[in-house]
């Protein structure tokens, strides 16, 4: 399907194909090019079958009668979309546009948020392009798709042995109507501490290039001052710059009063001034009450003239409603994604936050049948990925106690598991909540949530409380990440840390208050090229994997080692991905751009006296055989 898809596709003859430095050879070297590919992508099969997937070992499997992903009949040529309207009349015509619509508008979060809140963030970007051209003709009033950004980055290089810009590329050009969207830390960019500015200017520019038009930016502690590099940079590129305040607390809960009303509507103020196209309301945890929403976005919208963009998790249940309060109070947009992997720690339903607005002024405008289509496709996807699947069985009103983004709550969960802290995981919760106090009440968004969640599993593993810890005359070992940000290193939450506990954590050392940006030294891009050249034997070092070398050093490097060895498996199905094939099975695999090939796997040898297997296979109907260690 993915070839044919490919195929029909209208703008397949501009497709650009990704080609790293190990696959860029002389065109007359295209015949053992591809054979070498091919080898090296049957080793990893090879590799898988014998000795299965490091990430799925002792996992739950895919049902054995689970149905073939087939995406949706694509109904003629993509109309325009809001992406023509950014290429024709920029980014402050988007959000002008915005502001006129009457119909809320409409992103879908399934490729970012929603597989990152319930599977882990681990869909491959296969699943993803099949289904792009579907999207681009059968839902053009979308106002853009969350396809990139947040955890899904590093995942793509580290876990799924995949570029992450080539993801964001082919996704662009099979929906070249609809806008695309990524979620961008502010200076942490898509790690998970404060960059040099230069790296953040670069990454943006980058991603800009490539192919992001929507940037949610925000910043871990709402510090605005702290934004304003990657701001900048996004209004740079003339794409559209959507200014970003995280909500905690609870504004109508007076004992709650830090993040009261005022506070927002003055971050909100901030950004505007900042320069933001759009105003985002990013509500990570799902704090976002119905009986809130009203009040904040009638106060935003009125008091700082930005159209607002909304984003929630259904942790608790209650996003639905949330959202119908936003609708009311006049919101512009708001996220959901496809039923098939929505609810829970992901956002909203988008099918029934259509239905719930049908036949009021309101109304969505898109068709639920298509996105009902769509949700199919999603759920024979999601079966693929039953490993990943976390333990969470129903929402629970204990978010509104704990404060974790959906994001983080089932990783964090998976951590506790791993340390034996499962049966103790109500303690993690409460303990969570009791670390936010005692910081401060600090916002809890990527990287501050991870330093909060880091320190509660600290606690409850050492069965220490909040009082312990903020004794001075107890002895506690703070996790690097807690004295990282007392240090200031994530810049500074709404009236700083608190002094005891600050002092207690860096025995006396000065922490710095200012902006972390402004003491660290620019990288020299020159140079750093020049370094991952040289790591990687002398070959030519694109924009795209300098980029991704300044984000993730260590996992750029392994990613480009495994890829000397396994080629690009990026186009091997899911299924062989992760488990490998049985003898006897036969698949296709687009190795190379449109050339599609045949691989049939006849049998597993013996292990021999050097611990090798021997594996036999056909590949385009000529037999192969592949040596691999055995390492069960
Ligand atoms: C990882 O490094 O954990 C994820 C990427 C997959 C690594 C490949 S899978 C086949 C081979 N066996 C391993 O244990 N690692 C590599
Ligand atoms: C991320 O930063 O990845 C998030 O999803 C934060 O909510
Ligand atoms: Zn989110």
């Amino acid at each position: 399907a993915f070839v044919e898809n490919l195929l029909k596709h209208p703008t397949f003859l501009n497709n650009q194909y990704h080609t790293k430095f190990i696959d860029e050879t002389p065109e007359l070297f295209e015949f053992s090019k591809r054979r070498d590919r091919g080898t090296k992508v049957l080793t990893y099969i090879a590799d898988i079958s014998v000795n299965g997937h490091p990430e799925t070992a002792g996992r739950v499997l895919p049902a054995s009668d689970l149905k073939p992903a087939r995406a949706p009949q694509v109904r003629g040529e993509p109309a325009p979309g809001t992406r023509n309207l950014l290429e024709e009349k920029g980014p402050q015509a988007v959000a002008d546009w915005m502001a006129a619509q009457k119909q809320v508008l409409i992103t879908d979060t399934t490729m970012r948020d929603g597989h990152q809140s319930l599977l882990a963030t681990r869909m491959r970007s296969i699943d993803m392009i099949n289904v792009a051209p579907a999207y681009a003709a059968n839902l053009p009033q979308l106002f853009s798709v969350e396809c990139w950004g947040g955890a899904t980055f590093d995942v793509a290089y580290r876990f799924l042995q995949e570029c992450p810009w080539q993801r964001l590329r082919d996704l662009r050009t099979r929906m070249p109507n609809l806008m695309t969207q990524m979620l961008l830390r502010a200076s942490n960019g898509v790690g998970y501490t404060n960059y040099p500015d230069n790296v953040v200017q670069s990454f943006v520019k980058q991603a800009a290039e490539t192919g992001v038009d929507v940037f949610r930016v925000f910043d871990s502690l709402n510090w605005v001052e702290n934004m304003r590099v990657a701001m900048d940079a996004v209004l740079d590129s003339n794409k559209v710059c959507e200014g970003t305040i995280c909500y905690t607390g609870d504004i109508n809960d007076p004992d709650r009063a830090k993040y009261d009303l005022k506070y927002y509507v003055a971050m909100g103020k901030e950004l505007k001034a900042a320069g933001a196209h759009v105003l985002g309301l990013k509500d990570m945890a799902g704090l976002l009450k119905p009986a809130a929403a009203g009040p904040l976005i009638t106060a935003l919208k009125e008091e700082v003239g930005l159209p607002i963009h909304f984003h929630t998790h259904d942790t608790s249940g209650a996003a639905i409603a949330t959202v119908m309060a936003a609708a009311q109070a006049g919101v512009d947009a708001v996220d959901a994604a496809m039923d098939a992997l929505s609810g829970n720690t992901s956002q909203p339903t988008l099918g029934s936050v259509i239905e719930a607005l049908r036949w009021t002024e309101r109304d969505t405008g898109l068709d639920i049948g298509a996105v009902r289509e769509i949700s199919n496709y999603w759920e024979a996807v999601r079966g693929k990925y039953a490993a990943f699947e976390s333990s969470l069985q129903a929402p629970a009103s204990e978010v509104y106690l704990h404060e974790m983004p959906g994001g983080q709550f089932t990783n964090l969960k998976a951590q506790a598991r791993s340390l034996g802290l499962e049966e103790r995981w109500h303690e993690v919760a409460q303990t969570y909540a009791d670390v936010n106090r005692m910081f401060g009440d600090i916002v809890k968004v990527t990287p501050s949530s991870k330093v909060v969640g880091d320190m509660a599993l600290m606690m409850v593993s050492q069965n220490l409380t909040r009082a312990e810890v903020e004794d001075p005359k107890t002895d506690v070992a703070f996790p690097d990440s807690v004295i990282d940000m007392m240090r200031g290193n994530l810049g500074q939450p709404p009236g700083g840390f608190p002094d005891g506990i600050l002092k207690k954590i860096l025995k006396g050392e000065k922490p710095n208050t200012e902006r972390p940006g402004k003491h660290l030294v620019p990288v020299d891009l020159d140079a750093k090229r020049k370094e991952l050249s040289d790591l990687l034997d002398g070959a030519e070092v694109d924009d795209e994997d300098l980029n991704g070398y300044l984000m993730y050093p260590k996992v750029f490097l392994d990613y480009m080692a495994r890829h000397q060895t396994y080629g690009p498996v990026r186009s091997l199905p899911t299924r062989t991905f992760f488990y490998g094939m049985e003898p006897g099975e036969e698949i296709s695999a687009e190795i190379d751009p449109g050339k599609t090939m045949e691989i049939r796997l006849q049998t597993l040898g013996e292990t021999d006296e050097n611990g090798e297997v021997r594996v036999f296979f056909e590949l385009n109907g000529q037999p192969r055989v592949i040596r691999v260690p055995d390492r069960k």
